[in-house]
C-alpha cells in the first residue's frame, strides 16, 4: 500500500486531520486497533473551545454541532456554600460549546465516509519503520494479513498508550511528567443537569464536577483515591457523595437516577518533547496528557492538528518543510500554557491525602479571590475559553 501520509489512530485528532489534508487533496490511511464501535463508546470530553468550534466548522463538520451544541457563557466554581460565576461573554466576549466527544467523532467518521477516506479498524502490531529517514514505513496487521504502508510522513495521533510516541528513541525525547494522587469517577444519567451550567466544586468532601450533554442527558465527576473500583460505586453511594460535594441549593433540587456510564480515569499531566522525529510527528494525547479539571485534553488535540496540517499540506504538495518545521516548537508553547492552566484548576479544586491544614486554606482563599477580583476571573476565563492559536 502506499499513501502521503499515515496517521496511527482514528479518534478525534487522527479523524480530523485526515479530514482536513483529505479536503486538501493530500491522500491519508487511518490506521486505529480499536472497532468504530469501540472508539464511539468512549464517553470523554464534554466542553469545545472557540477555536475547536472553528476547526471542526473548518474541516466540514459543523452543521450538527451548530444545531444540537449547547454554547455556554459562563460556568461555576464553587466552595462549599459559595457559587463563583464565571462570565465567559461578558470578559472574554466569547463562549464554549457542550457537545461530547462522542459526537465529535460520530461527525468526523461520518465526513470521513462520505468523501471515501481509507479508514482501517482493527489494525494490530503497527510498527513504525525509517522514521529518520527519507521513506518511512508502517507495517501493520489487517484481517490476518502483514501489510507494509509506504507514505511520505507519519502521524502518531494513537494516545497515550500507542506505539508513535515509543518509536522514537529514549535519547531524541524528554518526558515532564506529574501523576496525581486521586482519580475522577464519572457517571453519565438520562437525568435533567443538576445546573444548565457547568458546577465545578471544592469542598470540603473533596472535588465534584457537574456538566451535561443535553437537557435530558447529565455527566457528573467525583474525586476518588485511586485504589477505588467502579464496582465499589453504587449508585446509591455515588449521588450521595456528589451531593455532599455540590453547594445545598443544587444538591437539593438535583434530579437523580439509574447510571448508564461508569468509569474512573486517573489525573496525570505529561508531555513528550520534541513532538517530532525525522518524519514522524505526534499529535494529540499521544504527545501530552493533562487532568481534565480544565477540559483541555480534547481542545489541545484539536490546536496541535491545528498548527500540523497546513505545513503537511506545503511539504507534500510543494515540498516546502517550513510549516512543519515549526510545528513542534509553535505548538509546545500553547500545550505548556494549558498544561498550566489544567495544573492549577486540579489543585485548587482537588483534596490531596494526607495534605496539611494549610492547603485547604489556600483553595478556600482562591474561590474567594475569584468572587471578589474581576481580574482573577478574566484570567480564568481567558484560559477557560481557550487561548489563542
Ligand atoms: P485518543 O482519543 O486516545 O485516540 C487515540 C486512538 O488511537 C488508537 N490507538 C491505536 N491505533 C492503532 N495502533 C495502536 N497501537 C494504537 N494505540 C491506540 C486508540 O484506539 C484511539 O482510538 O487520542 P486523541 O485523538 O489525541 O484525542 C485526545 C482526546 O481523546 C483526549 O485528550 C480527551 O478525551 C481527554 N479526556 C478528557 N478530556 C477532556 O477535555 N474532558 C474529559 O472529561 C476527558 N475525559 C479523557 C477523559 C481521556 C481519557 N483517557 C485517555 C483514558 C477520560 C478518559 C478515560
Ligand atoms: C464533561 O462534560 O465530560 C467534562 C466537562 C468539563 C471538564 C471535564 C469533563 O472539565
Amino acid at each position: 500500500m502506499k499513501t502521503q501520509v499515515a496517521i496511527i489512530g482514528g479518534g478525534p485528532s487522527g479523524l480530523l486531520l485526515s479530514q482536513l489534508l483529505n479536503r486538501a487533496g493530500v491522500a491519508t490511511v487511518v490506521l486505529e486497533r480499536a472497532s468504530r464501535e469501540h472508539v464511539l463508546s468512549r464517553i470523554r470530553a464534554g466542553v469545545l473551545e472557540t477555536g475547536t468550534v472553528e476547526m471542526l466548522r473548518e474541516a466540514g463538520v459543523g452543521d450538527r454541532m451548530a444545531r444540537e451544541g449547547i454554547p455556554h457563557e459562563g460556568c461555576y466554581l464553587t466552595d462549599d456554600d459559595l457559587m463563583v460565576r464565571i462570565n465567559f461573554k461578558e470578559l472574554t466576549g466569547t463562549s464554549v460549546m457542550v457537545y461530547g466527544q462522542t459526537e465529535v467523532t460520530t461527525d468526523l467518521y461520518a465526513a470521513q465516509d462520505a468523501i471515501g477516506a481509507t479508514i482501517l479498524h482493527g489494525v494490530e502490531d503497527v510498527v513504525i519503520g525509517d522514521a529518520d529517514g527519507d521513506a518511512p514505513h508502517v507495517m501493520f496487521t489487517h484481517g490476518g494479513q502483514r501489510t507494509r504502508l509506504d507514505c511520505d510522513y507519519v502521524v502518531g495521533c494513537d494516545g497515550f498508550h500507542g506505539v508513535s510516541r515509543a518509536t522514537i528513541p529514549q535519547d531524541k525525547r524528554r518526558a515532564f511528567e506529574r501523576v496525581y494522587p486521586f482519580g475522577w469517577l464519572g457517571v453519565l444519567s438520562r437525568t435533567r443537569p443538576a445546573h444548565e451550567e457547568l458546577i465545578y466544586a471544592n469542598s470540603s468532601n473533596g472535588f465534584a464536577l457537574a456538566s451535561m450533554r443535553s437537557e435530558t442527558l447529565s455527566r457528573y465527576y467525583v474525586q476518588v483515591p485511586l485504589t477505588d473500583k467502579v464496582e465499589e460505586w453504587s449508585d446509591a453511594r455515588f449521588w450521595a457523595v456528589l451531593k455532599s460535594c455540590l453547594p445545598s441549593e443544587v444538591a437539593d433540587a438535583m434530579q437523580t437516577g439509574p447510571s448508564i456510564e461508569k468509569s474512573i480515569a486517573p489525573l496525570r499531566s505529561f508531555v513528550n518533547e520534541p513532538l517530532r522525529w525525522g518524519r514522524l510527528f505526534l499529535v494529540g494525547d499521544a504527545a501530552h496528557i493533562v487532568p481534565p479539571t480544565g477540559a483541555k485534553g480534547l481542545n489541545l488535540a484539536v490546536s496541535d492538528v491545528h498548527y500540523l496540517y497546513q505545513g503537511l499540506i506545503d511539504a507534500v504538495t510543494r515540498g516546502d518543510t517550513r510549516g512543519i518545521d515549526a510545528y513542534s516548537d509553535r505548538a509546545l508553547v500553547r500545550i505548556w500554557k494549558a498544561m498550566r492552566f489544567s495544573w492549577q484548576m486540579t489543585t485548587t479544586l482537588h483534596r490531596f491525602d494526607g495534605e496539611d491544614s494549610f492547603a485547604a486554606q489556600m483553595r478556600k482563599a482562591t474561590l474567594r479571590h475569584l468572587a471578589q477580583s474581576e481580574t482573577a476571573r478574566r484570567d480564568l476565563a481567558e484560559n477557560y475559553i481557550g487561548l489563542p492559536y
